[in-house]
């Protein structure tokens, strides 16, 4: 047998039966390709592949390449920068960025801080500021990997756009000079435009904003064609749902304005990512399942002459059977362990690298950390149409941290280097500074003159200006009044209608208004019918970047299924992760296009906080201005749907949210009066707040809104009714007030008893301000005013109860400013299926448990008397132990 041919090329499990045969077969292919071209080749081998399909044979696996770049020596393009220069200017960004993290650590050991993520991924990002990243408000949008932002800050030092002081002050944000840990565009303004601290949702937000950049296009609402989304991404990220959770629909819109870049160091935080497989080969293949463009950046320049030589692919059968744990050993040892272990198993690689010295084979670096490798897989992926595009970008964790860091386990978690370290550092990367000035990590900026700079300044020039940068600039949008879209929830005058059907009025009304209509993004999860919504498909259209291909099936219906390439509405499917993402997008428009534009994202409640939770916490983060409309809500009015759809929570968790305005209204007219002050907030006076409005579908007489009842509702609460004599004041939230108004019509009528009712919109609202009030008294400051709340139930000696559709938790938050005798009531416990009326006995939220809850707090005999009438079991186990 011919030595010099491999046993077999691909995969080492599989081993040739007749490798001649095998080589005569590469060898037609390789004439072919000489004789007739690579499209050719394309051609008759996909030929090949359907006659073997149809005779059966079964086929490899074909969505993963061989284990080297992506793109052949003849297809890169030259460099256009000087390589000299970027060295040196990216030696000052990781050290600065180390010095960053270390004298903060020196501080305290609390403050913690990353330096081997960014040491990885410093060539990616530097090639991305110097060559391709644009800036200013037509410029591209950057996810930076998160704990990286110690590189991050380290170039904006250098730029001028961040002090000495706070990088001194890195991740000590409290004394107002300092830089947040990680992307926090509320924190840092002016800086990040977009979190990405907690994994999986920078890679989810960008797929979706890369999207939404497309449907502003066409909508004719913002030119975005020529910019580009980029994401940096770890590889132990992608093992987030939410990472992968957008694939398709990328590929699937031909998302070519976008490139995601997973830094491939093969380690996460306790280990390697994929030790016993390889990360890069997995993510190949469901990337290129999924649809993209995949480049595979795996190998530096340094070993193209290994690779010209290697004509019978020893490499690529080496590094195929090498697993990611022993890369990464590779990662942690000198160019001798090297050799041994990985050359030195076959005899030709061997042979292969015999020219080495022990250093040169330490010098071959991945190509995550080679410029022109970095520089080539950008420029095609910047060229690619027609689909997304990954990079895969091999890097090695900790890269040029020496014993301190590189490829170790420990590495992420890596924040202080002794004084040997340091220095070894500074000679790695060839900085200028003395030793004395490296053990004190000095941070260093070259003058303005200096050569590193001049270049700096000019790419920067050239590429539009310095990023990342946010902007809040949009112009204010004047909005509607209630009166213009919602007559007739102000004059209802009683009649029947669920708040939903109510809300789906307005939304039909506001669309139409002639300033504010088409920058509305109605956003649904497959959900639209359930909601009322389906007349909007045909009025507005469904967003589709290719139109429709297809004659819908109710053509003939005045509301068709109707999708456009203009398509107002987003149709997300079953993804309330995408439908989040796109909300996100669209409430932050205003920043990143310069486009403010109002998402209403209609949704079943329980699957917002509860199943999305993350997703809003950073659109919260984002400054995001919109509203999500929480549908269904309550744990008892859309009966029948039980446990995983009721929610009985969702308001609870809003409250937690500082910039989340949260509203539970009962009435149509109270709805219109929040929407109307919403838009105005958001759009007009430009606050950085967004909404959460929970929506009923039970049906029910809606009141005309009564006089004066405007500042009661935004505030939290209004009194909707009063006795002549109230022996005891009931609250009523959402839905469960009608429940409330029930209860004092029983207590009058069988017991005697007058009872104001209070409907209360908002427990958040009322618990916000009176929280800062009672702040304000603390200080010594504010003369002790009272709260709405306390202005609506003085201290008087009449008991308060109240009663929401959600856990008494909620009602408890205004408990503290309530003087006299406070009962709360809610939905505790899991939610099940049966009629409202029955689950509203369950947990004791309904007119008769209210009734009860009002002669106890007077203390009254009658109780079990009205328990026996009412026909409550005092011996039956409370909801939330059943
Ligand atoms: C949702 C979430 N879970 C956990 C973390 C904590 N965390 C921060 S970095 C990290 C490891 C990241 O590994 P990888 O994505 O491979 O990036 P690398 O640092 O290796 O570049 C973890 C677990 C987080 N930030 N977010």
């Amino acid at each position: 047998m011919d030595s010099s041919i491999p046993r077999a090329v691909g995969d080492p499990h599989d081993p040739d039966t007749d490798p001649l045969e095998t080589r005569e077969w590469i060898e037609a292919l390789d004439a072919l390709i000489e004789a007739e071209g690579a499209e050719r080749a394309t051609f008759l081998l996909r030929r090949m592949l359907q006659h073997a399909r149809t005779r059966r044979v079964p086929l490899p696996q074909v969505l993963a390449t061989p284990y080297v770049n992506t793109i052949p020596l003849a297809e890169q393009p030259p460099y256009q920068g000087n390589l000299d220069i970027e060295a040196r200017i990216s030696a000052l960004v990781r050290w600065n960025a180390l010095a960053m993290v270390v004298r903060a650590n020196r501080a305290s050991g609390e403050l913690g801080g990353h330096i081997a993520s960014y040491a990885s991924a410093a060539d990616l990002f530097e090639v991305g500021f110097n060559h391709f990243f644009h800036a200013g408000a037509r410029g591209d949008l950057v996810y930076f990997q998160p704990h990286s932002a110690p590189g991050v800050y380290a170039r904006a030092f250098l730029e001028g756009r961040l002090t000495e002081e706070q990088l001194d002050n890195y991740r000590r944000e409290t004394g107002g000079k300092g830089l947040s840990s990680y992307p926090h565009p509320w924190l840092m303004p002016n800086f990040w435009q977009f979190p990405t601290g907690s994994m999986g949702i920078g890679p989810l937000f960008a797929i979706y904003q890369a999207r939404f950049m497309r449907y502003l296009q066409h909508r004719g609402i913002a030119e975005t064609a020529s910019r580009k989304v980029w994401a940096f991404v770890g590889d132990g990220e992608m093992d987030e749902p939410e990472a992968l959770a957008g694939l398709s629909i990328a590929a699937r819109e031909k998302l070519d304005n976008l490139v995601l870049v997973v830094n491939c160091n093969l380690q996460r935080l306790d280990g390697p990512v994929r030790g016993n497989g390889s990360i890069i080969q997995e993510l190949e293949g469901l990337f290129a399942g999924a649809g993209w463009n995949v480049i595979k950046l795996l190998w530096s320049g340094d070993w193209d002459p290994l690779f010209a030589r290697d004509v019978h692919q020893w490499l690529e059968k080496r590094f195929l059977e090498t697993v990611d744990g022993e890369f990464q050993t590779y990662a942690a040892t000198d160019g001798a362990f090297n050799r041994e272990h990985f050359f030195n198993k076959y005899p030709e690689l061997q042979q292969l690298v015999a020219h080495l010295s022990d250093d040169d084979i330490d010098r071959l670096r991945r190509g995550g950390h080679d410029p022109v490798k970095i520089f080539s897989a950008y420029w095609h992926a910047q060229k690619h149409t027609g689909q997304p595009t990954v990079i895969l970008a091999k890097t090695k964790k900790g890269y040029g941290m020496g014993s301190a860091g590189q490829g170790r386990m420990t590495t992420h978690q890596q924040k202080k280097l002794d004084a040997g370290e340091l220095l070894a550092f500074r000679d790695r990367f060839a900085l200028p500074i003395t030793d004395a000035q490296c053990e004190a990590c000095e941070f260093v900026r070259p003058p303005r003159e200096a050569p590193e700079m001049a270049y700096l300044h000019a790419r920067r020039d050239k590429l539009g200006g310095y990023l990342p940068a946010r902007s809040a600039k949009a112009a204010p949008l004047a909005t509607p009044e209630a009166a213009a879209f919602a007559k007739f929830a102000l004059e209802a005058n009683g009649k029947e209608m669920s708040t939903t059907v109510a809300y789906v009025r307005m939304v039909g009304q506001l669309l139409k208004d002639a300033a504010l209509g088409k920058r509305i993004v109605p956003i649904i999860a497959d959900e639209a019918r359930t909601f009322g919504m389906a007349d909007l498909f045909r009025q507005i259209g469904i967003y589709s970047p290719i139109g429709q291909l297809y004659e819908p099936e109710d053509r003939d219906k005045l509301s068709y299924y109707r999708e456009a390439t203009d398509g107002q509405i987003l149709e997300e499917g079953i993804s309330e992760a995408g439908a989040l993402a796109s909300w996100v997008a669209a409430a932050t428009s205003y920043s990143a296009h310069g486009e403010p534009m109002l998402p209403m994202y209609i949704y079943y409640s329980i699957f917002g906080f509860q199943r999305v939770g993350d997703e809003i916490w950073a659109a919260a983060d984002s400054r995001s201005r919109g509203f999500l409309l929480g549908a269904t809500a309550g744990r008892t009015t859309l009966s029948g749907e039980g446990l995983q759809h009721e929610d009985g929570t969702s308001h609870l968790v809003a409250s937690t949210i500082p910039n989340c305005r949260a509203y539970d209204p009962a009435f149509a007219y109270e709805l219109a009066v929040i929407l109307e002050d919403g838009m105005r907030r958001m759009l007009a006076g430009q606050e950085d707040v967004f909404y959460y409005v929970t929506l009923m579908n039970e049906n029910y007489a809606m009141p005309s809104m009564p006089e004066g009842s405007r500042e009661g509702i935004l505030r939290g609460m209004h009194r909707i009714r009063a006795a002549k004599e109230a022996k005891v004041r009931l609250l009523g939230a959402g839905t469960i007030l009608n429940e409330v108004i029930a209860a004092a019509d029983l207590l009058e009528k069988d017991w005697g008893i007058g009872a104001d009712v209070h409907s209360v919109t908002s427990f958040t609202e009322l618990r916000r301000e009176a929280m800062e009030l009672s702040r304000a008294a603390r200080h010594g400051r504010g003369g002790g005013n009272p709260s709405w709340v306390q202005q609506q139930l003085p201290g008087n000696g009449v008991p308060v109860v109240a009663a929401s559709d959600y856990v008494s938790a909620l009602a408890d938050l205004v408990r503290p400013w309530i003087a006299d005798s406070y009962t709360t009531l809610g939905t505790d416990g899991f939610g099940r299926s049966d009629t409202r009326a029955n689950l509203r006995r369950f947990f004791e939220v309904d007119r008769h448990a209210v009734a009860i809850a009002a002669l106890a707090s007077l203390g009254d005999a009658r109780v079990p008397e009205a328990m026996k009438r009412y026909g409550i079991d005092p011996a039956a186990a409370p909801a939330w132990t059943r």
